[in-house]
């Protein structure tokens, strides 16, 4: 809304305004990963999309004051020069609606889209992230990164990924006919899904890589608090080993429907209702 538009008796904005005033109130922050908008999974897409923006509605219109979505928000996605993929609308519009509002909207690129340029910066106004981020979050300080390619091992992936983020792989696919470069995504990203271990339980300290990265993160920035991430889609809040610091997966949208709300107090993983 612009400054000088004043609101409504009674309209949502007077309301937010309330709101913040007040000292009982938790302002929070918000994040999720890995929606994978554009396949489905235990809900259509569409049916999904419908849930993510529920979610997003009720935690702007309670108390968010910033959302980072770390990564993997679609299944796949391309910008060619004047095209993007069809769909999603009332999820970007939400997004834009919130943005408009003047709440901040971070987008990590996950390895399912790590081709996002600039579009969502430009169209609706959201901060991008095309790397891990060192920042503070409600007092906390704080680790966020989707997860690929990170921590020991998984060399096969992390030389896709060199080839896949040079700009000429980028220039030659941006030649294809979205049809099939489309096409051509959806059959690859189905496979990778395919030939991916049982994710579903969390196998120890010692082969989660991504707790092997957040110590030794932890050993170099040993004020760090949290260290979220996305890509595993398994919801984990785990005790690192200097008795302090956690390492939070944010699991997925495709069954968890899981989340984390950090607010003064601290971290919290939640679970959005399953409607
Ligand atoms: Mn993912």
């Amino acid at each position: 809304m612009p400054e000088n538009t004043p609101a409504r008796p009674g309209s949502f904005a007077e309301g937010r305004a309330t709101r913040r005033q007040s000292p009982t109130v938790h302002m929070a922050i918000y994040l999720a990963s890995d929606f994978h908008l554009g396949v489905a999974a235990r809900l259509p897409s569409r049916e999904r999309e419908a849930q993510i923006v529920a979610w997003l509605d009720h935690c702007w219109r309670k108390d968010a004051e910033a959302f980072y979505l770390v990564g993997d928000l679609f299944e796949f996605w391309f910008e060619w020069k004047a095209v993007v993929p069809k769909g999603y609308v009332r999820f970007l519009g939400k997004l834009a609606e919130i943005v408009d509002a003047g709440v901040p909207v971070h987008v990590f690129t996950g390895n399912h889209d790590l081709w996002m340029a600039d579009y969502l910066e430009q169209e609706i106004g959201v901060t991008m992230h095309h790397t891990g981020l060192r920042t503070e979050l409600c007092g906390h300080r704080v680790l966020i990164a989707h997860g690929d390619g990170l921590g020991p091992g998984d060399h096969g992936y992390k030389a896709l990924k060199k080839v896949f983020t040079a700009g000429w792989a980028k220039w030659l696919y941006a030649r294809l006919h979205p049809n099939l470069g489309m096409g051509l995504a959806y059959f690859f990203s189905g496979k990778s899904r395919d030939s991916q271990p049982d994710e579903a339980t969390f196998l120890g300290p010692e082969k989660e890589w991504l707790v092997a990265y957040s110590e030794r993160k932890l050993a170099a920035d040993p004020g760090l608090d949290y260290c979220f991430f996305g890509h595993r889609h398994l919801p984990v809040d785990y005790l690192l080993s200097n008795g302090r610091s956690r390492y939070v997966n944010l699991g997925e949208w495709l069954h968890y429907t899981s989340y984390c709300r950090i607010d003064v107090r601290g971290a919290e993983l939640l679970y959005w209702n399953k409607n």
